[in-house]
This record gives structure tokens, C-alpha cells and sequence, in this order.
């Protein structure tokens, strides 16, 4: 099993580099805003956001080509965003409109994009596992090389049904890279009280499945990895396991005080860990970038996110009709459901 590697710094460009900013920039400022409109009574249901966790999507989405999947949990903002949908259509939904991508009808949680291959947003923690080992075995019996990147948390991964779909996408060699975002805590649950070995890939060794820990802060550290666990599985070897470190810097959601960390706890990450201040310094270092640059790239990302909370504000109401719509795989006439 390979080793903790580090990033190579020296060999990313500057292109690359600004790339980085932007696309994690632009999840952390969607983030910011979806928290706002909670907070005015806008969204409703659950939320979950993915603040301090950009550098895992974004890292791993610069390793992926076209006709790859992914498959998520229900903190999913980030990786619809990194993945290329569209923030109009992700806000609406989460303000329950019918410019949304699950036309209204999903919120937060539950949100698709066939276009994107993106198949969710899953609210039962640990159910896309096997949902992802399943998408992995269609591309296999189709003959074709892409991979599904199966994303899940730590908590999620002392879920039985994990194990079940290690054994199976093993003994199948299927082109699926699990990837354990450890963002510390399960709910309130911190990972020291949760699991006893503080290396949840390894895991995957009683399986036989390859797999590597991440600096989760280091976008190039994830990209690498991402190559590597890329490389791997679509040379037809079988599953590979990332366990990504981050922190997320939110509650659980947004009705999570999260009163069993402290203050100093979050703050220590921030200024010492940031994902998006890392990239932000190697620009200005480096000299890719002045502060002028940056600037202007935040204030073009705050239009951008501005105009997806109007168009989440301003898009309708789903029509009730649309009620009987979407509940089976085959659509059902109005008239007989
Ligand atoms: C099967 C199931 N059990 C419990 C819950 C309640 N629940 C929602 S999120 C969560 C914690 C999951 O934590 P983790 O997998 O680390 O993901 P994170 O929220 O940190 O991204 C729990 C227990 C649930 N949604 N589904
Ligand atoms: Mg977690």
C-alpha cells in the first residue's frame, strides 16, 4: 500500500494554480450565501455546507475526464459546483423553485444532473457506497474507462454496507475510488470517539483494495492523489481508497451550533489550514498574481453567486401538478396516478 505523500508545488503552473482558486473560491462563496438565505427563512429543510472542504472536490475534479461519475453524500453543494453544474439551478433547489435541478422538489439533499453525471445528494449516510460501486460496474460491463468517484464521510464509513461493497467492487475490479472526506466529525461525534484507528483507509487492506491517506487542505496534494487512485483504476486494477483529512469549519448543518468544539479549534484550522489562503499565497509568492487580481477574481465570483440567489429568489414555485411527476422511473400520466 502506498505511503502519505506530499505535493510537488514546483511542478504546477500558474494557470493550474489560479484555476484552483477560482473553482474553490466560488464554492466558498456559494456556501456563504446559501448560509445567508437559510438564515433569512429562504431555504428550508436540511443544509449542509462544505465550507473548508473545497480543496477535496476541487483536487479531485482536476483529476477526472469526461464520462466519469461521482456520487455524494447530502453535503453536495461543493461537488455539483466543481463538477461544472450550473449555481442558478443549484440555489433555486435549494430554495425549493422550479429553476432547480430536482425541479424544487429535492432541496439541499437531493439533486442530480445526468448531463454533469452527477447522481446526488444522498440523505441516508453511506447509501450511495454501493450506489457508487453500481454505477462503477455499469461502466465495467460496458467496456468502457471511466470511474465513479464514491464520496462519503467519516462517520459514513463505519456503516456495514461500506465493507459489503469493498468486498464486491474487489473481487470485481470495479473502477470506483472510494473517497472518505474526514472532515473530524460525524454530527457531533468527533473521530476520536467514533473509531479507534486514526487510519480509516486501511481498512480497505482486509479487502485487498489499494489506497492512500491526503492532506485534504492541499489542493495539489488531492489532485496527485486523485492522479494516482485515476491511473489505477482505469488501467483496469480495481477500486482505490482515498482518505482525505479536512475539517469542515460549519456546524453539522444549519441548525448545528456545534457547541462540542471549540471556538480556538475552528480558528486554529482557518488561519493555519486554509485551502483557498495556501493557493492565495503560492499566487502572490510566485508572482502569478497581485492582490488587484485576486480581487477582482472575488468580486466576479460574488456576481456570479449574487445572480443564483436572485434567480433562486425569483424562480416559481413548483406548479402542484408537478406532485405526480418524477416518482417513478417511468413517468406516470397525470389522469391514472
Ligand atoms: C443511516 C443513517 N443513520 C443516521 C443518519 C443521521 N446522520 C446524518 S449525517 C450523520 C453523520 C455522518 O457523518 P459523516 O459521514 O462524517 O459525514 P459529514 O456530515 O461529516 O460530511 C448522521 C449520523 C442518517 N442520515 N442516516
Ligand atoms: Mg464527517
Amino acid at each position: 500500500m502506498a505511503a502519505k505523500k506530499s505535493s510537488k508545488k514546483s511542478n504546477v503552473s500558474a494557470e493550474e494554480l489560479l484555476g484552483y482558486y477560482k473553482d474553490m473560491l466560488l464554492i466558498r462563496r456559494f456556501e456563504e450565501k446559501a448560509g445567508q438565505l437559510y438564515g433569512m427563512g429562504l431555504i428550508g429543510g436540511f443544509c449542509h455546507l462544505y465550507i473548508g472542504q473545497e480543496a477535496v472536490v476541487v483536487g479531485l475534479e482536476a483529476a477526472a475526464k469526461e464520462g466519469d461519475k461521482r456520487i455524494t453524500s447530502y453535503r453536495d453543494h461543493g461537488h455539483m459546483l466543481a463538477c461544472g453544474m450550473d449555481p442558478n439551478g443549484v440555489m433555486a433547489e435549494l430554495t425549493g423553485r422550479e429553476g432547480g435541478y430536482s425541479k424544487g422538489k429535492g432541496g439541499s439533499m437531493h439533486m442530480f444532473s445526468k448531463e454533469k453525471h452527477f447522481y446526488g445528494g444522498h440523505g441516508i449516510v453511506a447509501a450511495q457506497v454501493p450506489l457508487g460501486a453500481g454505477l462503477a460496474f455499469s461502466d465495467k460491463y460496458k467496456g468502457n474507462d471511466n470511474v465513479t468517484f464514491t464520496y462519503f464521510g467519516d462517520g459514513a464509513a463505519n456503516q456495514g454496507q461500506v465493507y459489503e461493497t469493498y468486498n464486491m467492487a474487489e473481487l470485481w475490479d470495479l473502477p470506483v475510488i472510494f473517497v472518505i472526506e474526514n472532515n473530524q466529525y460525524a454530527m457531533g461525534t468527533s473521530v476520536q470517539r467514533s473509531t479507534k484507528s486514526p487510519s480509516v483507509w486501511e481498512r480497505g487492506a482486509a479487502y485487498g483494495i489499494e489506497g492512500e491517506a491526503v492532506d485534504g487542505m492541499d489542493v495539489m496534494a488531492v489532485k496527485e492523489a486523485g492522479d494516482r487512485a485515476v491511473a489505477y483504476c482505469r488501467a483496469g486494477k480495481g477500486p482505490y481508497i482515498l482518505e482525505v483529512k479536512t475539517y469542515r469549519y460549519r456546524g453539522h448543518s444549519m441548525s448545528d451550533p456545534a457547541k462540542y468544539r471549540t471556538r480556538e479549534e475552528v480558528q486554529k484550522m482557518r488561519d493555519e489550514r486554509d485551502p483557498i489562503e495556501q493557493v492565495r499565497d503560492l499566487l502572490l509568492t510566485g508572482k502569478h498574481a497581485t492582490e488587484d487580481d485576486l480581487k477582482a477574481i472575488d468580486k466576479d465570483i460574488k456576481v456570479r453567486v449574487n445572480e443564483s440567489a436572485e434567480f433562486a429568489k425569483e424562480s416559481p414555485e413548483p406548479d402542484l401538478s408537478e406532485l405526480w411527476t418524477d416518482i417513478y422511473a417511468t413517468e406516470i400520466p397525470q389522469e391514472t396516478a
